[in-house]
């Protein structure tokens, strides 16, 4: 038992008190290069349904929010205050550094810390490795509440269905413990546990909207073979529309928020739950302005009349590639064609669309890569993201391509970048270019639009020129053209990731 976890720590409080938990977001936006290009600052999701579960189970706790702070000198401060029996920390890659600096902290003033969420639960040992008492690589509700109490009451972590922590050198697995069975269950988030105002503020700011975040659902039906689902993997639950209506109105009501994004990993799985969910926005309201993601096989031209009604603003398309023979190689599960007519309706609705694409997969020659840059031309979509497939450790596309690593990190970001983490077709610079070439194309749309479409065409020609005369000799460099080592890569049917910059989620 660790000597953090004696009650008598804590002098106000004995064992029957309430457990304390303080649940930390190491996000610091202003570290963020990418922040003011493409993040967009919701608070997370995790921390606020946590939150709010643990209040529901009679469990007091506090969050400490660094993601408008200059540094996580915050968590001391609230620490000392607040003498936690516990504290959680939400993981993601990119704010690795800085959740270990809080384990580094809590463990100074003599407090457990636990690890949760998506990189802490696709690589636990690192997190047990740098201090963490225990990972929680699922949902983390129900396992929160049994850990808090435990440590309240002084017993260990160790061997507590759902999580994974260590005993004498050797990492130990709880038993898993099952998903919630009815997410209308989960009490709406505990938005008042932190500074939403900052958010909507800001957001106000940007956009003139108060904008705010909203799940329906858990998980993903889907099996993108590239696609990394740490916490959830392939189950999928969903909440019910009303449950939906009272989180939206709640937001309204309450923070005047008039846009919403969904953040659902796909987007009216259900057809008929989706109807239901507009035609009430539609009738009852409240009447706000929305985004959401969604497959091109989901989201049906002849729904898009009542999203539009319903408030539909944006929409973001896991695209991936202008090339079939890809497509099916991802396992995506998605036609050309049903591209073409969303984008095309889309349009039609003036709807903006925002394209996930990537680039490397292996097998993918350079007449793929002209395949989508056709594609891309075709439907321009008004904002878009290209990366270069990274292998991300649990994916099928990772086992497949484990032995011919570069030996570099996982990209901070996630999945994907603009990296090649792989021994891919091409060499890197390849890949960098055809990059160059999409984002040329996305400002000749503009000039396109504005100016004089034949310009635009002209211009577009001589870049495809250059690529054919002089890029692509200079590029293919010694090692020529690899395909063949995709190819039979392609064979065994690998999955890919995709992931660039602004790519925030699975790209579904
Ligand atoms: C919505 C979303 C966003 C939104 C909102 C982010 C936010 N502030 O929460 C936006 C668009 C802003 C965003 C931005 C980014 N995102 Co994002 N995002 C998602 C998405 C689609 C859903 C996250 C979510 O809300 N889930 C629902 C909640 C309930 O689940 P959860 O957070 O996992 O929490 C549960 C468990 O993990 C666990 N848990 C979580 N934390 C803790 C802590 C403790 C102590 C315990 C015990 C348990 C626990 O319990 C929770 C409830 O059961 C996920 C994909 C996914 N399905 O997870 C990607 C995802 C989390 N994002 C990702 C990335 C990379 C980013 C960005 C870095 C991308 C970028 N543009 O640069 C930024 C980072 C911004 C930031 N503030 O951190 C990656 C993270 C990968 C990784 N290993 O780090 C994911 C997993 C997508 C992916 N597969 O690549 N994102
Ligand atoms: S990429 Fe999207 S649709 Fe595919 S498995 Fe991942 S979340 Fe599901």
């Amino acid at each position: 038992m660790p000597e953090y976890s004696d009650p008598s720590r804590h002098p106000s409080t004995g064992a029957g008190d309430a457990p304390r938990v303080l649940l930390v977001d190491p996000y610091v936006a202003r570290e963020d290069p990418m922040e003011r290009k493409f993040v967009e600052l919701y608070p997370s999701l995790g921390i606020l349904t946590l939150s709010a579960w643990l209040r529901d189970h009679g469990i007091r706790v506090e969050v400490t929010d660094l993601t408008f702070s200059r540094d996580a000198e915050p968590v001391t401060h609230h620490l000392r205050r607040f003498h936690p029996h516990l504290v959680g920390v939400h993981t993601k890659t990119l704010t690795m550094p800085r959740a270990i600096e809080i384990a580094a902290r809590s463990r100074a003033e003599g407090i457990p810390v636990l690890a949760g969420g998506p990189d802490s639960a696709t690589r636990p040992d690192r997190y047990l490795d740098e201090g963490f008492d225990a990972v929680v690589p699922s949902e983390g509700e129900a396992t929160l509440v049994d850990v808090a109490t435990r440590v309240r009451d002084g017993l260990p972590i160790v061997g507590c269905p759902g999580t994974i922590a260590r005993s004498d050198g050797h990492t130990v697995r709880g038993p898993p413990r099952p998903f919630l069975r009815n997410l209308d269950d989960l009490p709406l988030p505990a938005w008042d546990l932190l500074d939403m105002e900052a958010y909507l503020s800001a957001w106000k700011t940007r956009t003139g909207e108060r904008r705010a975040a909203v799940l329906t659902s858990r998980g993903c039906p889907f099996d993108c073979s590239w696609c990394s689902k740490p916490t959830f993997g392939r189950t999928y639950r969903q909440q019910s529309v009303g449950r939906v209506l009272s989180e939206l109105n709640a937001l309204h009501d309450r923070f005047r928020v008039d846009y919403v994004r969904f953040c659902d990993d796909v987007f009216g799985v259900d057809r008929r739950w989706l109807e239901e969910l507009l035609d009430r926005m539609i009738s009852e309201g409240p009447h706000l302005r929305f985004e959401c993601l969604a497959r091109v096989d989901l989201l049906k031209p002849d729904l898009l009349d009542r999203m539009k009604a319903a408030g539909l603003q944006r929409v973001y398309l896991g695209v991936e590639s202008g090339s079939q023979k890809m497509l099916d190689a991802m396992s995506r599960g998605t036609r050309l064609a049903q591209v073409e007519r969303v984008a095309a309706s889309l349009r039609a609705h003036q709807v903006r669309q925002f394209w996930f694409l990537m680039l490397g997969y292996p097998g993918e020659t350079l007449e793929d890569i002209e395949a989508t840059l056709r594609l891309f031309r075709r439907f321009s979509p008004e904002e878009y993201s290209v990366s270069i497939a990274v292998p991300v450790p649990g994916t099928r596309f990772y086992d497949a391509v484990k032995d011919r690593l570069r030996g570099r990190a996982p990209a901070s970001r996630g999945s994907g970048g603009s990296s090649l983490l792989y021994e891919a077709t091409y060499p890197e610079l390849m890949y960098r270019w055809q990059q160059v070439r999409f984002s040329w194309e996305a400002r000749l749309r503009r000039i396109r639009d504005r100016f004089s479409p034949e310009v635009a065409d002209r211009l577009s020609r001589a870049v495809d020129e250059l690529h054919e005369r002089v890029a692509k000799p200079l590029l293919m460099g010694k090692s020529g053209d690899r395909s063949h080592v995709g190819a039979r890569v392609t064979e065994a049917r690998l999955p890919m990731v995709a992931e660039g910059p602004p790519h925030e989620g699975p790209s579904t």
